[in-house]
């Protein structure tokens, strides 16, 4: 039955892969079994988050990128999730998302679904790594994975893909800079969208400035991950192979402005990826903080399986009256 459900997405079934999806997105009994047996065909994906503020473009930037990456010769299969609450992007009820969508929506290399993000079972960032895990299955070679609020938000899409792009729109002003430093940290790709407003070239000489600044960059310690567990490779002949400094892209997503090199750059990070082994680093933290998590809410689970409510609400009352410390509130529930 596995093989043949494989077979099934792999010649590009849409229902099949559209069933698979909402099964393993609602997290039954079904789906898990559905990613049990699909695990062993996944790590091949490229997994690309996008971030950035709620209508800098991000989706309209997507479907732009997706249509250019199936243009290429490679004619690559894309897929998108969309995980940002504040706009659906397909399937959506804004005519809008709808209406953009619909030029690659009749592209059967294209597969682009939307994430119910209220009440996910697990965690939003946990059904969106195993939504990813099917399209990687399925024989996906790109995973556009869009969503908000880095850093801070539930997704934290550093940790879920290979490399984050960042959006930023000319004129926010120079009083959020704090801001932007914390999203250059997490940047692999700058783009600036909505280069037809004013104050674009601006926006831009602040963000390269600010590269070059430098700031401890992940690349850079990743990269030093890469050495250690490459060992001796060989000497390459570029004058820093294993170092990726963030390049800054202006584009017009709306008019399919500017999108090529954003897609040149990315298949060039894909590459920095691979040849510094960064590719297989992340995809290990992936699994490795993936496992983590499910096995610390497996552990909880099995510890509140033990604990009778009425022995943990007589801890927090005697914590709530500073009977005991929050210490000793902890040993004791532990000791349930
Ligand atoms: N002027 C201009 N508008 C754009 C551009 N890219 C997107 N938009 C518009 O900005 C709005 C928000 O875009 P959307 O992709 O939904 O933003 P998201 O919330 O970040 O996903 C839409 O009305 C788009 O048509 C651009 O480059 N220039
Ligand atoms: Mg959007």
């Amino acid at each position: 039955v596995e093989a043949e459900l494989l077979e099934k997405i792999r010649k590009g079934d849409r229902l099949a892969l559209s069933r698979i999806l909402t099964a393993v997105e609602a997290k039954t009994m079904q789906g898990e079994g559905y990613l049990d047996a699909l695990f062993s065909s996944t790590g091949k994906a490229h997994k690309i988050g996008i971030t950035g503020p709620p209508g800098s473009g991000k989706s309209t930037l997507v479907n732009a990128l997706v249509k250019a990456f199936r243009e290429l010769d490679s004619k690559p299969k894309v897929a998108v999730l969309a995980v940002d609450p504040t706009s659906p992007f397909s399937g959506g009820a804004i005519l809008g998302d709808r209406v953009r969508m619909l030029d690659t929506q009749s592209d059967p290399g294209v597969f682009i679904r939307s994430m119910a993000s209220r009440g996910a079972l697990g965690g939003l960032a946990e059904r969106t790594e195993a939504l990813s895990q099917i399209f990687d299955a399925a024989g996906y070679d790109l995973i556009f994975i869009e969503t908000v609020g880095a850093g801070q938000s539930e997704v934290d899409i550093v940790n879920l893909a290979h490399t984050t792009i960042v959006v930023d729109v000319p004129g926010l002003g120079d009083d959020i800079q704090s801001i932007k430093a914390g999203i250059l940290e997490i940047a692999d790709i700058l783009v600036i969208n909505k280069a037809d407003h004013p104050g674009a070239d601006q926006t831009l000489r602040n963000l390269k400035t600010m590269i070059a600044m430098g700031k401890p960059s992940r690349e850079l310690i990743a990269s030093k991950h890469a050495l250690q567990e490459i060992g001796n490779r060989p000497k390459e002949t570029h004058a820093d192979p294993l170092i990726w400094t963030p390049p800054v892209h202006k584009t017009i997503a709306s008019q399919q402005e500017g999108i090529h090199n954003v897609v040149k750059t990315i298949l060039k990070h894909k590459d920095y990826l691979v040849k510094s082994g960064t590719f297989q680093i992340k995809d290990h933290e992936i699994l490795r903080r993936s496992l983590e998590r499910q096995l610390s809410q497996s552990l909880y689970r099995a510890w509140q399986k033990n604990a009778s409510q009425k022995e943990i609400e007589a801890v927090i009352a005697k914590l709530i009256r500073r009977e005991i410390s929050p210490k000793e509130a902890l040993n004791r529930l532990m000791a349930l």
